[in-house]
């Protein structure tokens, strides 16, 4: 018995090691990088907090007329309150802030007389109505807000036709009446105790100076690259006052809402390979492949399965054929693009071992660059990934494994495995 590994498995052992170790640098010194990107970003902005003087302080605010105002300090984030005096209600910030820029968040507030509708607070011919500590304005058409200060929101949408044979049509109605956009609401607006507090439906916001206008939060451009992952996997659609997350074709969106899941279309019977044909499931979609024997100079196979040729026995002393492939089995297998690496994709064992040893070695292929088999145990080799495949793409790779007894040849049996890599990383 012959252990020993070759010279040749010693160099294809050690280049591996080189290249993981390659590997290994790079994203070493890569983090390195990273590491200190980030420590010069922290030391500029040290030395702009020190470059600010301490004793910088927000201009001074004056107490609204019919009002007074609660807090002295004027440093960087502290608050200043403002409270109105009996009668009077509070229109503007309540409190405001001292910002690291040295000013302050917020509008000056003015303490407003209380008998709202005697100020005729509803404008733009806006009908006022008294209630208990507050008013409502009934506005006239094409006036919104509490007050009835905003012109209702109005926006054109055009309608895009995508068949050049309705060009024309679409060109004559280009503009169309103008339609409430979906994405602005009104706002909810109560007056509790001198205090206007508008509130939206969910999925919208105040935005802006205005708060008698709610807009729809855009979720996909708001969770664009989330630290707790993206919103979806896949894309965002923003929809009034929510998101819906679409796929590509050949997936399924999950019942999360946000994921994709590949369609098996050789399991459902939505594919259109023949009886001959093997259906081969592939992330977002499916292949017929059909296995064909090689046609081998000096040797003749017979197909024994649908994806395993054998060679038919050769006649004596014919050396030409008895050093011919024994087997050729077909494997096809689907990944998705970017699999990291490095990574076991695949494992050829012998059955049964005759000879004294057994060498697996990788054969040519297109993608031959992106692997490399090595032993995993006495009668194991392993396919590995090493460097990771960008979909979408299909690779084959042909792993050998020959058996010797003292040296000679008893048998190579070949595996050609055929990756399908999909266009995206699911
Ligand atoms: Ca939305
Ligand atoms: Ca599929």
């Amino acid at each position: 018995m012959n252990d020993c590994p070759s010279k040749q498995e010693l160099q294809n052992s050690l280049r591996q090691a080189h290249k993981l170790l390659s590997a290994h640098e790079a994203s070493y010194l890569q983090s390195l990088r990273t590491l200190r990107k980030k420590l010069s970003l922290l030391q500029n902005s040290t030395a702009r907090l020190s470059a600010k003087p301490n004793n910088a302080t927000c201009p001074k605010l004056d107490a609204p007329a019919n009002g007074r105002k609660l807090g002295k300090i004027l440093l960087p984030g502290h608050e200043i309150h403002f409270l109105c005096d009996a009668g009077y209600e509070l229109m503007g910030s309540e409190t405001r802030q001292c910002k690291e820029s040295l000013s302050w968040s917020g509008q000056q507030p003015v303490c407003k007389d209380i008998n709202e509708c005697a100020s005729s607070p509803c404008m733009n011919g806006g009908t006022c109505t008294d209630e208990v500590n507050g008013f409502t304005c009934t506005c006239a058409k094409g006036w919104a807000g509490p007050a009835c200060q905003s012109p209702t929101p109005t926006f054109f949408v055009t309608i895009t036709n995508t068949s050049a044979a309705s060009a024309g049509a679409a060109a004559a109605s280009s503009f169309p009446p103008a339609t409430t956009s979906p994405f602005v609401r009104p706002s909810k607006c109560t007056h509790v105790q001198g205090t206007t507090h508008c509130t939206c439906e969910p999925g919208y916001t105040i935005s802006g100076r205005d708060n008698s206008i709610c807009t729809d939060i855009d979720e996909c451009e708001l969770f664009h690259n989330g630290q707790a992952g993206r919103l979806c996997l896949h894309s965002c659609v923003n929809t009034p006052g929510g998101y819906r997350c679409t796929c590509p074709a050949g997936y399924n969106l999950t019942r999360d809402g946000r994921n994709c899941k590949d369609i098996d279309e050789c399991a459902n019977r939505q594919n259109n390979c023949t009886r001959d044909q093997l259906c081969i499931n592939t992330y977002g979609g499916y292949q017929c492949v059909r296995v064909e024997c090689n046609r081998i100079r000096n040797a003749t196979y017979a197909k024994t399965s649908s994806t395993r040729c054998e060679r038919n026995p050769c006649p004596i002393d014919n050396k030409a054929c008895s050093q011919a492939p024994n087997s050729v089995s077909h494997h096809f297998m689907a990944v998705v693009s970017n699999l990291s690496a490095p990574r076991v994709m695949f494992r050829v064992s012998a059955v049964r071992v005759m000879g004294d040893t057994l060498r697996f070695s990788l054969l040519g292929g297109r993608g031959r660059r992106h692997f490399t088999v090595q032993r995993s145990d006495r009668q194991t080799g392993q396919l590995l990934l090493v460097t990771p495949i960008q979909g979408p793409t299909t690779l084959e790779v042909e792993v050998e494994m020959s058996e010797l007894e003292r040296k000679v040849l008893l048998g190579r049996y070949i595996t050609k495995i055929t990756v399908f890599v999909s266009q995206y990383e699911f």
